[in-house]
């Protein structure tokens, strides 16, 4: 069979290194989309914990571009003639997008009809499938757990309802053009390459940071919230699944498991050395530390958001029956690869 190709956008995010890594593991040739940034450094692909695609370095090309730039998908997607396209590129932070409303829209709405509509104008909806990153937080607001394809949408942020516009625009064009696209609905899923601007790297960083002197106090904002937390290692497996379908679908990817904030920091300052007990309640609550009753985790109400999801739970039934895909790294092993990562890189062990 000749040699599979992949454009993937986002390429140098969590999901999208970790795609890439699997794909070029399976002998593809990846073609990422990329952001141009002065300051960027290397691709996080390179500094990937248990990299497997180690030797095909060669088969990754890359391309500076943007979903904001219709005539650039045109053209990158003309001149690459990708069997599948990941679009995992997204303005990804929930909080953020109460800020930048608009531009969330643009990258994570309307991003998405650019890239179907260059697909369709090629005249590659017989050849290219196509993978939209949906996402739990289209679930917002339901009253419904757990939460599986069936259930209704109700978001609760600018991010979640551009979100909404990319899943209900994929289903379109599936519907209306032919093509093979298919939304991934994924639960949040975390690793030891999450940025910091997510609670569960933000908390495993500053456990680790904490328990070798370098730093005092963690300060987070709602403690209750809920979360069905995986690792995006798992979840790239069930993305590249989706694709290799016959017909294409919209499948919920989660653990079936869901965890507080607090429960994370608890396990997280625990396997640090560091074990907390709570004292207090709502803004006033704080971690302290169990042996010496010093204060290591404090409420910040100015990270609270401005309506907030309060618990996602997710069911990957139909993932597990039709794709055979199932999470194999449950809580306590994610936030464990975290937390010893985050100390190893700390102690100089650097990984
Ligand atoms: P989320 O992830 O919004 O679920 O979206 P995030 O880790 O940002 O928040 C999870 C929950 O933790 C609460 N929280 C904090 N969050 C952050 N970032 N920082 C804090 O200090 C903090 N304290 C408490 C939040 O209020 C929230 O309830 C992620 C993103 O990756 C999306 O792109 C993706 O679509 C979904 O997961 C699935």
């Amino acid at each position: 069979m000749a040699q599979r190709r992949a454009l993937v956008t986002g390429v140098t995010g969590q999901d999208g290194t970790y795609l890439t890594d699997l794909l070029l593991a399976k002998g593809y040739e990846v073609h990422g989309l990329r952001r141009y940034a002065a300051s960027a450094g290397d691709l996080p692909l390179f500094r990937l914990p248990g990299r497997r695609s180690v030797g095909r370095e060669g088969a990754l090309h890359l391309h500076y571009g943007d979903v904001g730039d219709a005539a650039r998908l045109i053209r990158l997607i003309e001149a690459v003639r990708p069997d599948e396209i990941y679009n995992l590129a997204a303005q990804s932070h929930v909080q953020v997008s109460f800020d930048t409303p608009v531009h969330t829209g643009d990258v994570n709405a309307l991003g998405v009809v650019r890239l179907l509509e260059a697909v369709r104008t090629l005249g590659l909806a017989g050849r290219t499938r196509i993978y939209q990153a949906s996402t739990s937080e289209l679930f917002g607001a339901a009253a419904e757990w757990p939460q599986r394809e069936s259930t209704p949408f109700r978001p609760r942020s600018p991010y979640g309802a551009a979100k909404l516009y990319g899943y209900w625009i994929a289903v379109t064009y599936r519907e209306a053009h032919g093509l093979h696209v298919s939304n991934g609905i994924l639960f949040n899923h975390e690793s030891p390459i999450r940025s910091e601007a997510f609670v569960s790297r933000k908390i495993t960083r500053a456990a680790a940071a904490i328990a070798v002197g370098r730093r005092q106090v963690l300060r987070l904002g709602n403690l209750e919230a809920r979360r069905d937390w995986g690792h995006a290692r798992d979840y790239v497996e069930g993305m590249w699944r989706m694709l290799q379908q016959e017909g294409p679908g919209d499948y919920v990817l989660a653990t079936g498991e869901d965890h507080s904030v607090r429960d994370f920091a608890d396990l997280a300052f625990r396997l640090a050395g560091r074990p907390l007990v709570w004292r207090g309640g709502g803004a006033a609550e704080e971690g302290r530390c169990a042996a010496t009753g010093e204060v290591l985790v404090a409420v910040d109400p100015r990270l609270y958001r401005p309506a907030e999801v309060n618990r996602l739970l997710g069911d990957a039934s139909m993932a597990g029956e039709r794709l055979g895909w199932r999470h194999r790294i449950g809580f306590p092993d994610l936030v464990r690869e975290m937390v010893e990562h985050d100390m190893a890189a700390l102690r100089g062990s650097a990984v």
